[in-house]
Protein backbone atom coordinates (compact mmCIF):
# COMPACT_ATOMS: atom_id res chain seq x y z
CA UNK A 1 0.00 0.00 0.00
CA UNK A 2 1.10 3.29 -0.93
CA UNK A 3 1.85 6.17 1.59
CA UNK A 4 -1.35 8.74 1.09
CA UNK A 5 -1.28 12.40 1.06
CA UNK A 6 -3.17 14.37 3.48
CA UNK A 7 -6.08 16.04 2.53
CA UNK A 8 -6.01 19.76 2.18
CA UNK A 9 -8.63 19.46 4.96
CA UNK A 10 -6.29 17.57 6.83
CA UNK A 11 -2.94 19.90 6.66
CA UNK A 12 -5.57 22.27 7.59
CA UNK A 13 -6.16 20.80 10.75
CA UNK A 14 -2.86 20.17 11.54
CA UNK A 15 -1.77 23.52 10.91
CA UNK A 16 -4.75 24.78 13.56
CA UNK A 17 -3.60 22.12 15.55
CA UNK A 18 0.10 23.24 15.72
CA UNK A 19 -1.06 26.73 16.34
CA UNK A 20 -2.86 25.29 19.42
CA UNK A 21 -0.25 23.33 20.44
CA UNK A 22 0.61 23.98 24.21
CA UNK A 23 4.80 24.10 24.90
CA UNK A 24 6.19 21.03 25.61
CA UNK A 25 9.25 20.19 27.00
CA UNK A 26 10.75 18.62 24.39
CA UNK A 27 14.20 16.02 25.34
CA UNK A 28 16.05 14.93 22.18
CA UNK A 29 17.24 11.57 23.03
CA UNK A 30 19.58 10.88 21.01
CA UNK A 31 19.81 9.41 17.47
CA UNK A 32 16.35 9.28 16.24
CA UNK A 33 14.22 9.37 19.42
CA UNK A 34 13.10 12.92 20.80
CA UNK A 35 10.81 13.05 23.86
CA UNK A 36 7.77 15.44 24.54
CA UNK A 37 6.48 16.06 27.80
CA UNK A 38 2.68 17.35 27.16
CA UNK A 39 1.06 16.27 30.44
CA UNK A 40 2.20 17.74 33.55
CA UNK A 41 0.93 15.81 36.36
CA UNK A 42 -1.41 18.38 38.67
CA UNK A 43 -1.86 16.88 41.90
CA UNK A 44 -4.92 19.23 42.97
CA UNK A 45 -6.89 18.06 39.78
CA UNK A 46 -6.13 14.33 40.53
CA UNK A 47 -7.42 14.61 44.36
CA UNK A 48 -10.68 17.12 43.21
CA UNK A 49 -11.26 13.88 41.05
CA UNK A 50 -10.79 11.29 43.20
CA UNK A 51 -12.52 12.85 45.93
CA UNK A 52 -15.73 13.97 43.66
CA UNK A 53 -15.87 9.60 43.01
CA UNK A 54 -15.98 9.17 46.70
CA UNK A 55 -18.50 11.30 47.38
CA UNK A 56 -20.80 10.75 45.22
CA UNK A 57 -23.97 8.99 46.24
CA UNK A 58 -23.19 5.56 44.29
CA UNK A 59 -18.75 5.80 45.16
CA UNK A 60 -16.74 5.03 42.29
CA UNK A 61 -13.14 5.85 41.30
CA UNK A 62 -11.12 6.03 37.70
CA UNK A 63 -9.38 3.02 36.62
CA UNK A 64 -6.71 5.39 36.06
CA UNK A 65 -5.76 5.11 39.84
CA UNK A 66 -4.84 1.41 39.47
CA UNK A 67 -1.46 2.05 38.00
CA UNK A 68 1.07 3.18 40.52
CA UNK A 69 4.41 1.52 40.31
CA UNK A 70 2.42 -1.76 42.15
CA UNK A 71 -0.57 -1.51 40.12
CA UNK A 72 1.24 -1.53 37.19
CA UNK A 73 3.81 -4.45 37.89
CA UNK A 74 -0.21 -6.64 39.30
CA UNK A 75 -1.55 -5.73 35.68
CA UNK A 76 1.61 -7.49 34.62
CA UNK A 77 1.20 -10.20 36.65
CA UNK A 78 -2.48 -11.04 35.48
CA UNK A 79 -1.82 -10.91 31.49
CA UNK A 80 0.15 -13.61 32.89
CA UNK A 81 -2.81 -15.86 34.87
CA UNK A 82 -4.19 -18.81 32.60
CA UNK A 83 -7.69 -17.07 33.34
CA UNK A 84 -6.67 -13.96 31.71
CA UNK A 85 -7.13 -14.78 27.99
CA UNK A 86 -7.41 -11.20 25.94
CA UNK A 87 -3.11 -10.54 26.05
CA UNK A 88 -1.95 -13.77 24.85
CA UNK A 89 -5.06 -14.21 22.70
CA UNK A 90 -4.65 -10.95 20.81
CA UNK A 91 -1.02 -12.12 20.33
CA UNK A 92 -2.06 -15.51 18.77
CA UNK A 93 -4.10 -13.44 16.38
CA UNK A 94 -0.99 -11.08 15.73
CA UNK A 95 1.27 -13.66 14.83
CA UNK A 96 -1.49 -15.86 12.86
CA UNK A 97 -2.80 -13.33 10.75
CA UNK A 98 1.11 -11.25 10.42
CA UNK A 99 0.71 -11.46 6.61
CA UNK A 100 -2.91 -10.23 6.28
CA UNK A 101 -2.50 -7.51 8.60
CA UNK A 102 0.42 -6.18 6.80
CA UNK A 103 -1.07 -6.19 3.62
CA UNK A 104 -4.55 -4.18 4.92
CA UNK A 105 -2.88 -2.10 7.28
CA UNK A 106 0.00 -1.50 4.84
CA UNK A 107 3.97 -1.17 5.53
CA UNK A 108 5.84 2.64 5.78
CA UNK A 109 3.45 4.03 8.09
CA UNK A 110 3.76 6.36 11.20
CA UNK A 111 2.86 3.75 14.20
CA UNK A 112 1.03 5.96 16.79
CA UNK A 113 0.72 3.66 20.31
CA UNK A 114 -1.77 5.02 22.33
CA UNK A 115 -1.16 4.09 25.79
CA UNK A 116 2.54 2.25 24.85
CA UNK A 117 3.04 1.34 28.29
CA UNK A 118 6.28 -1.06 27.92
CA UNK A 119 6.12 -0.99 24.11
CA UNK A 120 5.89 -4.53 23.55
CA UNK A 121 3.16 -5.16 21.67
CA UNK A 122 4.25 -2.49 19.34
CA UNK A 123 7.23 -3.58 19.08
CA UNK A 124 6.38 -7.42 18.33
CA UNK A 125 4.51 -5.34 15.17
CA UNK A 126 7.51 -3.41 13.79
CA UNK A 127 8.71 -6.51 11.22
CA UNK A 128 5.06 -6.77 10.13
CA UNK A 129 4.27 -3.28 9.51
CA UNK A 130 7.59 -2.06 8.54
CA UNK A 131 6.51 1.38 10.24
CA UNK A 132 8.68 4.77 8.55
CA UNK A 133 8.43 6.14 12.52
CA UNK A 134 7.23 4.97 15.96
CA UNK A 135 5.26 7.49 18.22
CA UNK A 136 4.40 6.36 21.43
CA UNK A 137 2.43 7.84 23.80
CA UNK A 138 1.91 7.13 27.66
CA UNK A 139 0.53 9.02 30.96
CA UNK A 140 4.13 7.19 32.65
CA UNK A 141 6.23 9.48 30.85
CA UNK A 142 9.08 8.54 32.97
CA UNK A 143 8.86 5.48 32.07
CA UNK A 144 7.71 5.51 28.62
CA UNK A 145 11.01 8.08 28.34
CA UNK A 146 13.61 4.85 29.85
CA UNK A 147 11.06 2.03 27.84
CA UNK A 148 12.03 4.29 24.28
CA UNK A 149 15.98 4.51 25.23
CA UNK A 150 16.67 0.44 25.00
CA UNK A 151 13.75 0.33 22.09
CA UNK A 152 16.08 3.35 20.00
CA UNK A 153 18.92 1.04 20.59
CA UNK A 154 17.46 -2.12 19.50
CA UNK A 155 15.61 -0.27 16.66
CA UNK A 156 18.49 2.63 15.27
CA UNK A 157 16.81 2.58 11.97
CA UNK A 158 13.63 3.54 12.92
CA UNK A 159 12.94 7.59 14.44
CA UNK A 160 10.71 7.46 17.65
CA UNK A 161 8.52 9.92 19.46
CA UNK A 162 7.83 9.66 22.81
CA UNK A 163 4.81 11.52 23.98
CA UNK A 164 3.98 11.93 27.66
CA UNK A 165 0.05 12.47 27.78
CA UNK A 166 -3.18 11.80 29.30
CA UNK A 167 -5.08 9.84 26.55
CA UNK A 168 -8.55 11.23 28.27
CA UNK A 169 -7.59 14.86 27.61
CA UNK A 170 -7.42 16.00 23.58
CA UNK A 171 -4.59 14.82 22.16
CA UNK A 172 -2.55 17.29 19.92
CA UNK A 173 0.65 15.82 18.56
CA UNK A 174 3.72 17.45 17.90
CA UNK A 175 4.74 17.99 14.62
CA UNK A 176 7.85 16.33 14.73
CA UNK A 177 5.17 13.41 14.40
CA UNK A 178 5.09 14.56 10.73
CA UNK A 179 2.39 14.40 7.85
CA UNK A 180 2.80 10.35 7.14
CA UNK A 181 -0.01 7.90 6.95
CA UNK A 182 -0.47 7.44 10.13
CA UNK A 183 -1.75 4.11 12.01
CA UNK A 184 -3.40 5.30 15.44
CA UNK A 185 -2.54 1.66 17.68
CA UNK A 186 -4.73 0.84 20.44
CA UNK A 187 -4.23 -2.86 21.92
CA UNK A 188 -5.32 -5.15 24.59
CA UNK A 189 -9.01 -4.00 25.05
CA UNK A 190 -8.09 -0.94 26.55
CA UNK A 191 -11.18 0.62 24.31
CA UNK A 192 -13.52 -1.59 26.99
CA UNK A 193 -11.87 0.46 29.98
CA UNK A 194 -14.58 3.26 28.15
CA UNK A 195 -18.26 3.64 28.56
CA UNK A 196 -19.57 2.85 24.91
CA UNK A 197 -20.58 6.42 24.74
CA UNK A 198 -16.45 7.28 25.90
CA UNK A 199 -15.04 4.99 23.25
CA UNK A 200 -17.10 6.10 20.47
CA UNK A 201 -16.21 9.72 21.20
CA UNK A 202 -12.42 8.16 21.58
CA UNK A 203 -12.75 7.17 18.12
CA UNK A 204 -14.08 10.15 16.67
CA UNK A 205 -11.12 12.29 18.41
CA UNK A 206 -8.65 9.79 16.25
CA UNK A 207 -10.75 10.43 13.06
CA UNK A 208 -10.88 14.10 13.47
CA UNK A 209 -6.88 13.99 13.83
CA UNK A 210 -6.46 11.46 10.71
CA UNK A 211 -6.31 12.30 7.05
CA UNK A 212 -7.50 9.69 4.10
CA UNK A 213 -5.74 6.65 4.34
CA UNK A 214 -5.11 6.79 7.80
CA UNK A 215 -6.26 3.65 10.25
CA UNK A 216 -6.68 2.39 13.51
CA UNK A 217 -5.54 -0.93 14.50
CA UNK A 218 -7.18 -1.91 17.80
CA UNK A 219 -7.72 -5.01 19.81
CA UNK A 220 -11.10 -5.32 21.80
CA UNK A 221 -12.25 -8.45 23.67
CA UNK A 222 -15.80 -9.78 22.64
CA UNK A 223 -19.42 -11.15 24.72
CA UNK A 224 -18.89 -14.43 25.37
CA UNK A 225 -19.97 -16.76 28.82
CA UNK A 226 -20.62 -14.99 32.06
CA UNK A 227 -18.20 -17.93 33.67
CA UNK A 228 -15.38 -17.33 31.40
CA UNK A 229 -15.45 -13.52 32.38
CA UNK A 230 -16.08 -13.65 35.84
CA UNK A 231 -12.65 -15.97 36.22
CA UNK A 232 -10.65 -13.65 34.17
CA UNK A 233 -11.73 -10.76 36.60
CA UNK A 234 -11.60 -13.00 39.81
CA UNK A 235 -8.47 -15.08 39.33
CA UNK A 236 -8.14 -18.01 42.44
CA UNK A 237 -4.70 -16.64 42.64
CA UNK A 238 -5.79 -13.38 43.92
CA UNK A 239 -3.97 -10.95 41.54
CA UNK A 240 -6.58 -9.51 40.38
CA UNK A 241 -7.88 -8.49 43.70
CA UNK A 242 -4.71 -7.74 44.96
CA UNK A 243 -4.59 -5.32 41.60
CA UNK A 244 -8.21 -3.70 43.01
CA UNK A 245 -7.41 -3.55 45.96
CA UNK A 246 -3.75 -1.25 45.48
CA UNK A 247 -5.98 1.32 44.68
CA UNK A 248 -7.33 1.91 48.17
CA UNK A 249 -3.21 2.10 48.95
CA UNK A 250 -3.20 4.70 46.08
CA UNK A 251 -5.92 6.94 47.19
CA UNK A 252 -4.10 7.00 50.72
CA UNK A 253 -1.01 8.34 49.73
CA UNK A 254 -3.25 11.28 47.12
CA UNK A 255 -5.92 12.20 49.44
CA UNK A 256 -4.33 11.42 52.77
CA UNK A 257 -6.98 9.05 53.80
CA UNK A 258 -6.81 6.06 56.02
CA UNK A 259 -8.69 3.14 53.64
CA UNK A 260 -7.84 -0.14 55.20
CA UNK A 261 -7.04 -2.41 52.66
CA UNK A 262 -8.09 -5.31 54.69
CA UNK A 263 -11.85 -3.79 55.01
CA UNK A 264 -12.96 -4.29 51.57
CA UNK A 265 -13.66 -7.27 49.75
CA UNK A 266 -12.92 -7.66 45.86
CA UNK A 267 -15.83 -7.93 43.53
CA UNK A 268 -16.05 -9.07 39.94
CA UNK A 269 -19.20 -9.49 38.38
CA UNK A 270 -20.67 -9.47 34.66
CA UNK A 271 -23.64 -7.73 33.45
CA UNK A 272 -24.85 -9.28 30.78
CA UNK A 273 -27.16 -6.77 30.01
CA UNK A 274 -24.20 -4.31 29.68
CA UNK A 275 -22.36 -6.32 28.01
CA UNK A 276 -19.50 -5.72 30.99
CA UNK A 277 -17.21 -7.13 33.55
CA UNK A 278 -17.89 -4.25 36.45
CA UNK A 279 -14.87 -4.56 39.34
CA UNK A 280 -16.10 -3.02 42.46
CA UNK A 281 -14.58 -2.94 46.21
CA UNK A 282 -17.24 -3.72 48.66
CA UNK A 283 -17.06 -3.30 52.36
CA UNK A 284 -17.01 -6.00 54.56
CA UNK A 285 -18.14 -3.99 57.70
CA UNK A 286 -19.20 -0.45 58.11
CA UNK A 287 -16.51 1.39 57.81
CA UNK A 288 -15.78 5.79 57.38
CA UNK A 289 -13.00 6.60 55.42
CA UNK A 290 -11.80 9.71 56.06
CA UNK A 291 -9.28 12.84 54.81
CA UNK A 292 -8.46 15.61 55.17
CA UNK A 293 -11.56 17.69 56.29
CA UNK A 294 -13.84 15.15 54.55
CA UNK A 295 -14.93 11.67 55.45
CA UNK A 296 -17.33 9.16 53.84
CA UNK A 297 -19.59 6.25 55.62
CA UNK A 298 -20.13 2.88 54.14
CA UNK A 299 -22.11 0.47 55.16
CA UNK A 300 -21.33 -2.91 55.52
CA UNK A 301 -22.01 -4.64 51.60
CA UNK A 302 -21.44 -0.77 49.76
CA UNK A 303 -19.45 -1.17 46.73
CA UNK A 304 -16.93 1.35 45.59
CA UNK A 305 -17.26 0.84 42.14
CA UNK A 306 -13.39 0.83 39.96
CA UNK A 307 -13.56 -0.47 36.79
CA UNK A 308 -16.06 -1.62 33.92
CA UNK A 309 -14.40 -3.86 31.00
CA UNK A 310 -17.06 -3.27 28.45
CA UNK A 311 -17.30 -6.40 26.23
CA UNK A 312 -18.53 -6.27 22.23
CA UNK A 313 -19.86 -8.24 19.40
CA UNK A 314 -18.94 -8.06 15.67
CA UNK A 315 -22.13 -6.08 14.76
CA UNK A 316 -21.31 -3.29 17.68
CA UNK A 317 -17.86 -2.93 16.72
CA UNK A 318 -19.08 -2.54 12.98
CA UNK A 319 -21.92 0.37 14.00
CA UNK A 320 -19.40 2.03 16.70
CA UNK A 321 -16.67 2.56 14.06
CA UNK A 322 -19.02 3.79 11.25
CA UNK A 323 -20.39 5.83 13.68
CA UNK A 324 -17.11 7.48 14.93
CA UNK A 325 -16.99 7.85 10.55
CA UNK A 326 -14.54 4.78 10.02
CA UNK A 327 -14.90 2.60 6.53
CA UNK A 328 -13.99 -0.63 5.81
CA UNK A 329 -13.45 -2.58 9.09
CA UNK A 330 -12.12 -5.53 9.19
CA UNK A 331 -11.62 -7.82 12.37
CA UNK A 332 -9.66 -10.74 12.97
CA UNK A 333 -10.90 -13.40 15.31
CA UNK A 334 -9.17 -16.34 16.99
CA UNK A 335 -10.92 -19.90 16.73
CA UNK A 336 -12.55 -19.24 19.70
CA UNK A 337 -13.92 -15.87 19.41
CA UNK A 338 -12.54 -14.85 22.45
CA UNK A 339 -10.94 -11.68 21.16
CA UNK A 340 -11.22 -9.37 17.79
CA UNK A 341 -8.20 -7.54 16.06
CA UNK A 342 -10.14 -4.46 13.84
CA UNK A 343 -8.57 -2.60 11.32
CA UNK A 344 -10.63 0.54 9.48
CA UNK A 345 -9.76 3.34 7.79
CA UNK A 346 -10.51 6.78 6.72
CA UNK A 347 -11.89 7.19 3.62
CA UNK A 348 -10.71 9.21 0.81
C1 LIG B 1 -6.29 -2.65 30.89
N1 LIG B 1 -7.59 -3.30 30.72
C2 LIG B 1 -7.85 -3.57 29.30
C3 LIG B 1 -7.80 -4.48 31.57
C4 LIG B 1 -9.18 -5.10 31.29
O1 LIG B 1 -9.23 -6.31 31.01
O2 LIG B 1 -10.18 -4.40 31.31
C5 LIG B 1 -7.69 -4.11 33.03
C6 LIG B 1 -7.97 -5.26 33.97
N2 LIG B 1 -8.73 -5.19 35.02
C7 LIG B 1 -8.75 -6.36 35.62
N3 LIG B 1 -8.03 -7.21 34.96
C8 LIG B 1 -7.49 -6.52 33.90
Amino acid sequence: MQATKPSADAYARRALARLIQPQPTVDAIGAGLTFYQLFTEDDAALRAEAEAGLLAPVASVSPKFFYDALGSRLFEAITDLPEYYPTRTEAAIFSLHAAEIALRVGRGATLIDLGAGNCEKAARLFRTLAPSRYVAIDISADFLRDTLRALARQHPQLPMVGIGADLCAPLVLPDAVGDGRRVWFYPGSSLGNFTPEEARAFLSRLHEGSAPGDSVLIGIDLIKDARRLEAAYDDPLGVTAAFNLNVLRNLNRLLGANFDVRDWRHVALYRADAHRIEMHLEARGDVTVRWGKQARAFAAGERLHTENSVKYDLPGLQAMFADAGFEDLHAWTDAGGDFAVCHASVGR
